[in-house]
């Protein structure tokens, strides 16, 4: 039996994506994130980590996104519905799985810190300093890098309908997170080909299903 260890508004959406594209049963166990929003300590109990998504498929536990995608494309997706067989669609899927995780979420964790830290409790006198510091952070480092990932999906997104060509993939599931979650906050009307992607995204049926048992992302 497989399980689905869920964090309330977190990456295993994706996962839950997955599996109801691939028409798998699975349980889902969700968790309450804790008031300061990090996952509660139950979920070291499953992997020591105590990050979500983790899947357990019988005696097997496997955390990490992306290879629990890489798990469901190799046990049970026969007809290619996650990860594409052809060689160029391949090597998309790839590069987009790992973007995700490896290129795109950092900057978007570190832009999450940075705001928050003005709001953190200290002495009054030290919060215009940590506000400046926090701003010229996000400024000079995270808000141009942040501008190329996006330029780089755009110019990819202008060209293929999905991120691996022309059918919906894993490459996909991984890189709705991110980019769920950044139109949540930011507008993206400079990028219509990633606004039409995500309009995609929320047509897609199994995708609207997944959302109907563990939600949306919301806020970031
Ligand atoms: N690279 C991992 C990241 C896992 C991760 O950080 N998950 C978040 C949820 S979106 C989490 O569990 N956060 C809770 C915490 O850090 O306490 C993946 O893709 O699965």
């Amino acid at each position: 039996m497989l399980v689905l260890h869920h964090l309330e508004n977190s990456r295993s959406q994706r996962i839950a994506w997955a599996l109801e594209l691939l028409g798998l049963e699975y349980d889902i166990k969700t968790y309450l994130r804790t008031p300061e929003q990090t996952a509660p300590e139950t979920l070291k109990r499953i992997h020591p980590l105590g990050h979500a998504p983790i899947l357990q498929d019988g005696d097997l536990t496997i955390a990490e996104s992306g290879a629990i995608l890489e798990y469901l494309a190799d046990e049970y997706d026969s007809n290619q519905k996650l990860k594409p067989l052809s060689k160029v669609e391949r090597r998309d899927y790839q590069y987009w799985l790992h973007f995700a995780e490896g290129s795109f979420m950092p900057l978007l964790v570190m832009m999450l810190l940075f705001r928050k830290i003005p709001s953190q409790p200290m002495p009054f006198f030290v919060r215009p300093v940590a506000k400046t510091i926090s701003n010229k952070v996000i400024e000079s480092f995270i808000d141009p890098r942040l501008r190329d990932v996006l330029n780089l999906i755009e110019d990819h997104l202008r060209q293929k309908h999905w991120f691996a060509g022309e059918h919906l993939s894993g490459a996909d599931m991984q890189m709705s997170f991110p980019l769920l979650a950044l139109s949540s906050t930011t507008s993206l009307e400079d990028f219509p080909h990633i606004e039409r992607w995500l309009g995609n995204v929320r047509k897609d049926p199994a995708y609207q299903r997944a959302v109907a048992k563990v939600g949306e992302f919301q806020v970031f």
